[in-house]
């Protein structure tokens, strides 16, 4: 049963808006002032729930905030899976969730209450899997079982719990099974993770499937559909769109569920599980089932499948509904070695592209789901080598990273000169007490780390 909620605010303050899924916006915006979304179709799908394209107010999903004196605000928080804020010019306006939460006072304070009653409803996961290096940052999909043997065998004695391998393994989206760059298959690469002493990782993105894949050739019933029949698009990160499982149908939760168990079977036990929104978009309006709700169900499954001990980072993932099924979730952005892309964030209207600046600024933003569920800020980066960020721009994803208390990095030991080799062993070892004394300012160690100037920075 869903209710509506609503809470008078002043109109001046500005509005917390919590982004859809992990890459979409989040942060504090002028009150008034045009709402912009993407202007490429391609954009649209990552930056705000599809279904709210079109408002002509300010929103976001699950919660929301005003600012009201100097250090306090106003949230209007679900306790639920679904449910969407809208600032009106004198109130937030909550629907779609069953049960809603309103608190006034200190920001810190009103976002950890709201936290721990979110965790009363949905629960809580955390774990701690050590620092994962992860392919995705320095070979993209162009990965080969002898070039991570390579890096494997280059890191040595490097304290990482992780290794990670990301896209590119795969035969197509939706046809899990390895392709002809990994000729001894995935069991034998993590045997080889295994004996270095490391916890294999995997990436998957369990509900896409490659238009010119087997499974949509095969199964085009299992394929979530508009009203007009078309497959519905679930991203365009390979080019060509790609398309989405109706995971409604219990022969599709089959399938993704045997994935997840294959990639277990194999040996993986910390999974990355990517554009997760694609379980949640809108599809043929016959269908009551709200969305969130949808998806719920079928990440539940996927634990089940995976097992309790298995370590399930969510990405691209709808936040409030991974609550308690996931052990960790990125919470902005890819970053990428360079601080930010102009011609899509401000010519694009897309702040949810790849980009250090909007990784930090909209990472931070979630900054207080860390007592619900591990947050992934994405990784730093110590090389120089095909890497346009500055010495003090990699220094902040560094800090970021300590902050979030999620230490990740792609960078192959090979591409690194002696002092980043070192400031890399110093990342990995340090274990830096957080204390946050403001909404972007950090103590670390007791130095003071403040990122307030990058959010100020930034457009809406
Ligand atoms: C693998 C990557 C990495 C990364 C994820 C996700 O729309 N886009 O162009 C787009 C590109 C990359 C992307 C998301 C969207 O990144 O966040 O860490 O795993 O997929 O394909």
């Amino acid at each position: 049963m869903s209710s509506s909620s609503s809470v008078e605010t002043p109109s001046t303050g500005r509005f917390y808006q919590h982004g859809w899924h992990s890459w979409s916006v989040t942060g504090w915006r002028p009150r008034s002032g045009p709402v912009r979304y993407p202007v490429v179709p391609a954009h649209r799908l990552q930056a705000t729930d599809p279904a709210h394209l079109d408002d002509p107010l300010p929103g976001g999903s699950g919660v929301g905030a005003v600012e009201t004196d100097p250090g306090h605000v106003t949230l209007l928080g679900a306790l639920d899976v679904d449910g969407w804020v809208t600032a009106g010019p004198h109130r937030m306006v909550g629907v779609g969730a069953s049960t809603w939460h309103q608190a006034t006072g200190p920001e810190s304070q009103v976002f950890a209450d709201y936290a721990a009653a979110l965790a009363s409803a949905l629960g809580t996961r955390r774990g701690d899997p050590g620092p994962v290096w992860c392919s995705w940052y320095s070979y993209s999909t162009a990965i080969t079982e002898a070039e991570l043997m390579k890096v494997l065998s280059d890191l040595g004695d490097l304290p990482f719990g992780v290794f990670q391998i990301d896209d590119g393994w795969q035969r197509a989206n939706g046809d899990w099974t390895p392709n002809n760059d990994f000729p001894s298959g995935m069991e034998a690469m993590a045997d080889h993770v295994i004996a270095s002493g490391r916890v294999p990782g995997l990436w998957l993105a369990p509900f896409l499937v490659d238009a010119a894949g087997e499974t949509a050739g095969r199964y085009p019933d299992m394929l979530l559909r508009d009203a007009s029949g078309q497959p519905v698009t679930g991203g365009h990160n390979w080019g060509p769109a790609t398309f989405v499982l109706d995971v409604t149908r219990t022969d599709v939760l089959e399938r993704v569920t045997t994935d997840i168990r294959r990639a277990v079977d194999w040996g993986y036990r910390y999974l990355k599980l990517d554009f997760l929104y694609a379980a949640a978009l809108p599809s043929a309006p016959a269908d009551k089932t709200p969305r969130e709700r949808t998806y719920r169900r079928a990440i539940e499954a996927i634990r089940e499948a995976a097992g309790d001990d298995v370590y399930l980072l969510a990405c691209g993932a709808p936040i409030l509904p991974s609550i308690g099924v996931f052990d960790a979730i990125r919470v902005g952005p890819d970053v990428a070695p360079y601080w930010d892309n102009v011609d899509r964030t401000v010519h694009l209207a897309d702040r949810s592209g790849p980009g250090a600046a909007d990784a930090i600024v909209t990472s931070l933003s979630r900054y207080w789901l860390r007592s619900l569920i591990d947050i992934d800020p994405d990784v730093a980066f110590f090389r120089s080598r095909n890497c346009l960020l500055s010495p003090t721009q990699r220094s902040r994803l560094i800090d970021l990273a300590h902050v979030c208390g999620f230490r990740a990095t792609s960078d192959p030991p090979e591409w690194l000169d002696g002092a980043e080799r070192t400031e890399l062993e110093r990342f990995l070892t340090q274990r830096p007490t957080v204390e946050q004394l403001d909404r972007y300012r950090f103590l670390l160690d007791g130095r003071d780390v403040d990122f307030t100037d990058i959010a100020e920075a930034r457009p809406w």
